[in-house]
């Protein structure tokens, strides 16, 4: 069983599928209770996939044990989980950064990857299993206006790091996957509904598809027992690091 957190957009969405596709069993999870069941309509007749669907926020550490309670009546061992479920609030300084969205980013990003990974872990325990945090680019550097955003993904990274030392004795990998840019609904929660703000982030470039990134989880995931990718940074080809990204203007040999 393949649990996704954030399955109901973007990279989540895309993990849940290609696991379905190549047979896995999958539970995905997310707020949006229509998306899900639309997804596991897709799933079940696409690929004739189990899915079971857990709608639940992960910043309530109650719905997350209820919802994970309920699991564990279901089936007897996850094998992969995908703490995916993220977003980031606002762009801003520090100064003028507004305050609810910094505890929405620390609350989601940090707190919520914890207590699902908690829940999840007595279901992993026995048999070992592998986890993917999924960080950013922002995990690795800062940018301007990022500052709470970008800490809550150092915090993935550290968090992984940590896990990887932690649970060794149990067998269980940890892979963190830091993507850079990407175009998902991430901007638009960013900015709040605001589409045309959301699209001009993505403007004269091509970013990655959130198809590249459920490439990546997928192919770590099936590596023979004994190889475990750590930590894996992966950007569009116009992206250098979270403070670098040119357009495709200024390739010099963009026609050739
Ligand atoms: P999307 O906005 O498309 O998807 C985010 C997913 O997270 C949704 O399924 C959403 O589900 C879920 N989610 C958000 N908050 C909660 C919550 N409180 N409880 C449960 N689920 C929640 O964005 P992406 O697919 O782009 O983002 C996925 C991850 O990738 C995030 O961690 C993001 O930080 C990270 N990332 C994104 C990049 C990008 O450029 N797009 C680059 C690098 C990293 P629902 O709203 O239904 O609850
Ligand atoms: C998301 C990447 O640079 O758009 O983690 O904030 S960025």
């Amino acid at each position: 069983m393949v649990l996704v957190s954030g399955a109901t957009s973007g990279f989540g969405k895309e993990i849940a599928k290609i696991f379905a596709k190549n047979g896995y069993d999958v539970c995905i999870t997310g707020r949006r209770k229509e998306r899900l069941q639309e997804l596991k309509i897709e799933l079940e007749a696409a690929y004739k996939a189990k899915v079971i669907m857990l709608q639940f926020d992960v910043r309530n550490r109650q719905e997350v044990i209820t919802a994970i309670d309920g699991l564990k009546k279901q089936i007897n061992a996850v094998d992969i989980l995908v703490n995916n479920a993220g977003l980031a609030a606002g762009l801003s300084t520090i100064d003028e950064g507004d305050m609810d969205d910094w505890d929405v980013m620390i609350d989601t990003n940090v707190k919520g990857l914890l207590y699902v990974t908690k829940q999840v872990l007595p279901l992993m325990k026995e048999k070992g299993g592998h986890i993917f945090n999924i960080g950013s680019t922002a995990s690795k550097l800062v940018y301007k206006n990022g500052n709470v955003y970008c800490a809550t993904k150092f915090a993935v990274d550290a968090l992984s790091q940590s896990m990887r030392i932690d649970l060794l004795p149990y067998g269980i990998k940890v892979t963190a996957v830091h993507p850079g840019m990407a175009e998902t609904e991430f901007s638009l929660v960013r900015f709040k509904g605001d589409a045309e703000r959301a699209s001009a982030v993505y403007r004269g470039f091509e970013p990655l598809h959130p198809e590249d990134i459920a490439d990546t989880v997928y192919y770590c995931a099936t590596l023979p027992k004994h190889v475990c990718i750590n930590d894996l940074t992966m950007t569009c080809l116009n992206q250098a690091t979270s403070m670098y990204t040119i357009k495709d203007s200024e390739r010099v040999n963009l026609d050739k």
